[in-house]
């Protein structure tokens, strides 16, 4: 049975939708959708360790990181869980959202759902920037928007 879940983003002027698919548990989890209001570019593109946004999209914490892996790109063995890359936001701001991914699971040890999504003011270096920040946040600015991933109905 295919498993759905869903986030919305919400931010003082980002915001968007964001849907993951998975068809069963060992599936590479698909994850599209559309985020609004960002500056034209990349846009680091994560999930964070805790669903709890008491205090807006810092009360989530750090990457996903289940394995106290570095900070990397998606295709990177050395990566977090949550490592999503970026989305890119074309000049009217829009980013349209379309990656698939084997590491994270809407089920098991790599499950997402409970956790946040965040969308970042900067783009993610993936790691190799060279900054201080590269290795564990990829440097990628603030937190523009995020939002607990939920169950969606099928
Ligand atoms: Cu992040
Ligand atoms: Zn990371």
């Amino acid at each position: 049975m295919p498993l759905k879940a869903v986030c919305v983003l919400n931010g003082e002027v980002v915001k968007g939708t964001v849907f993951f698919d998975q068809d069963s548990p060992d599936s590479p989890v698909k994850v599209t959708g559309e985020v609004t209001g960002l500056q034209k570019g990349l846009h680091g593109f994560h999930i964070h360790e805790f669903g709890d946004n008491t205090n807006g999209c810092m009360s989530a914490g750090a990457h996903f990181n289940p394995y106290q892996k570095e900070h990397g790109a998606p295709a990177d063995a050395e990566r977090h869980v949550g490592d999503l890359g970026n989305v890119e936001a074309s000049a009217n701001g829009v980013a349209k959202v379309d990656i698939t991914d084997k590491m994270i699971s809407l089920t098991g040890a790599h499950n997402i759902v409970g956790r946040t999504l965040v969308i970042h003011a900067d783009p993610d270096d993936l790691g190799k920037g060279g900054h201080e920040l590269s290795k564990t946040t990829g440097n990628a600015g603030a937190r523009s928007a995020c939002g607990v991933v939920g169950i969606a109905k099928i």
